[in-house]
Formats: C-alpha cells, structure tokens, sequence
C-alpha cells in the first residue's frame, strides 16, 4: 500500500492567500486512496454497525487516535500536518484530537452555525478543523463556509456541554442567524464538491455550518484538530472537556506540548513519532449508555427544548 507522507499536490501561495482571505481552503488530493480504503472501513464500523472500538463514547466518536491503530497512523505517518502547518504558516504542527462527523442518508440534520474558537481552551488562532471526507462529498452536504468571518473578534456564547451548565456571561453573545442572511449582497457562502483524498482546513474563527445529507449514502468525514505556533492554553469553564486533560493541567499561556500533545511535524523536519502515544491517556471506554458523559443527556434534553421555544432565554438558560 502507498500510503503517502508527503502530499500529492504541493500547498501553493494560492492556497494560503485563500485560507488568510476567506477562512476556509479545500486542497485537493492531499491523501492516496489507500489511506482512504484504510480508514472509510472503520469508520462505517463504527458510526454505522456501532461496533465497539472502546472509543469514549460521544456521538458518533471521538479520539480515535488514541484507541484504533489505523487512526493513530494516519495522525503521524499521513501528511495532514505538512499541509496544515504550510497552509497557516507554522513552523511545527502538535496532535491535539480527532472526531468524527457523520449524517445519515435523506437526513436534514444540519450543523448550526458556529465557530470552533471558543469551544477550545487555547488562545492563539492556529488551531483548524482539517475536515477530511471519506465519502464523497457534494455541495449539499459540504461543510459550508462564510467567508471572512474569522476577521470578526466575536467571542460566541457556544453550546457546549458545559456553556449550557453556566450563564451567560455578558460579554458573550449567542452565534448569529446566518441562515436568515442567505441572499444578502456581499455574503460568500462557500461550499465544495468533494472526493476524499481532498482536505478542508478551516479556521477556528470563521462561521461554518453543514446541512443535512440529502444522498442515499452516509456522509462521513473525520476531523482532525491540531496545534500551531501561536497555541497557548487558555481553559475557560465553558470550553469543551478533553477526555484526559483537565482544565487544571492546562496553565495559562503555556503552550501544549509533551507526550500529550504529540510533535507531528516541523518546519525543519523534526517529529515524536507514535511510540508514547497514546500513553497517559484512557484507550478503553466500556460501550455503555452515553448519557453519563460530558453531561450527553442534559446537553440534548436542553437542545430539545431550545427548538420547541420552551426556554424563556436562550442567553441564560438554565439546566433544567
Ligand atoms: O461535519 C459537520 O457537519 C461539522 C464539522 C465541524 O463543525 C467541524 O469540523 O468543526
């Protein structure tokens, strides 16, 4: 099997000048098909058969780096990094996680507009969603885009597990009706047409969204989260848990590194490789109800009422 480490296709100054410009860049054919028929197989395993892999168990999955060997290779031997760190301009490239996101086929299960920037517990901007489809993909059920809105230093209330726990501090606002916006003069909303092999990076700053899956097929892809050099921890109680590092472990204005935080690339050709990976962390979580993780059940009851209007104010909800 191929399985390349280097791209297939260079990242041009075209490339970076489209990430810095719009907040999102969709680089073609940066992984063989090999990678792909390593990793599509798991993954409808998984999110489909829900076979039990021992990933912790949120929906439909999470850390797979750190339970399913084939996922961990594609972390540190695929060139996701290279590309990542040429696209943002950073010298090195850290591991911070994996998730995966999946619809159904005939599914009208959107992804609300948001913005990832808050739900980590980093400051800096250098920490991407590579959106990595392993079906194909089609405008209608592309990750979208609106371009250049991670020029907007807007710290969004999100909806995490934990933001639905607390209230709203006034200094946050809830993420904006973009849908109601369709239309509006000046507005780039930006979709693509997909095979996997290609690679979406994504800003941290800039409003996505994805509707459903209107095909007969599933629509899954994987999405990698990595570190570059403008990353310091910045943990605030709303942010999203990290399975196995809690916020106390995250210093103010230190940047993540060691066995953790695994070195995938650099500029000058430096690399931890896998072999402490992924020590320290849980690699095994018994399959179990979801309920009792990061709060699952009270995160949905609450999404459940916000959509019936039953919620007096969105902005301070209050666990019920
Ligand atoms: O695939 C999706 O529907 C959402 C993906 C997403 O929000 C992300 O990768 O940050």
């Amino acid at each position: 099997m191929a399985l390349n480490k280097r791209p297939l296709r260079q990242v041009t100054q075209q490339d970076i000048d489209d990430y810095v410009r719009d907040g999102a860049v969709c680089l073609r054919s940066v992984f063989d098909r090999d990678w792909i028929d390593l990793l599509e197989p798991i993954a409808r395993e998984v999110i489909i058969d829900k076979k039990d892999v021992g990933l912790l168990p949120t929906i439909p999955g999470r850390y797979m780096a750190r339970c399913i060997e084939e996922y961990r290779k594609f972390v540190f031997e695929s060139p996701l990094a290279e590309v990542a760190g040429k696209v943002m301009q950073s010298k090195e490239i850290r591991f911070f996680f994996d998730e995966f996101f999946a619809k159904p086929p005939q599914s009208d299960d959107a992804t609300l507009w948001h913005c990832d920037r808050m739900a980590f517990p980093v400051k800096g901007k250098m920490v991407p969603s590579l959106w990595i489809p392993l079906t194909p993909i089609v405008k209608a059920n592309s990750l979208e885009v609106l371009a250049g809105t991670h020029h907007d230093d807007v710290p969004y209330w999100l909806f995490s597990p934990n933001a639905r726990k607390m209230i709203k501090p006034d200094d946050r606002v809830p993420h904006p009706d973009i849908e109601s916006r369709r239309g509006e003069e000046g507005l780039r909303f930006l979709t693509w047409d997909m095979e996997p092999g290609d690679m979406l990076v994504v800003n941290p700053w800039v409003l996505h969204y994805s509707a459903g899956n209107p095909t007969d097929d599933w629509r899954v892809a994987v999405s990698q989260r990595v570190f570059g050099d403008d990353i310091q921890w910045a943990p605030r109680p709303d942010c999203l848990n990290i399975a196995g590092v809690s916020f106390d472990e995250m210093l103010d204005d230190e940047r993540p590194e060691g066995p953790l935080f695994p070195l995938l690339w650099s500029e000058d050709g430096r690399s931890d490789g896998d072999s402490a990976y992924p020590n320290g962390f849980a690699t095994s979580w018994p399959k179990r109800d979801m309920g009792g993780v990061n709060e699952y059940d009270t995160f949905k009851t609450m999404k459940q009422k916000e959509d019936k209007g039953e919620l007096s104010n969105k902005a301070t909800a209050p666990v019920s």
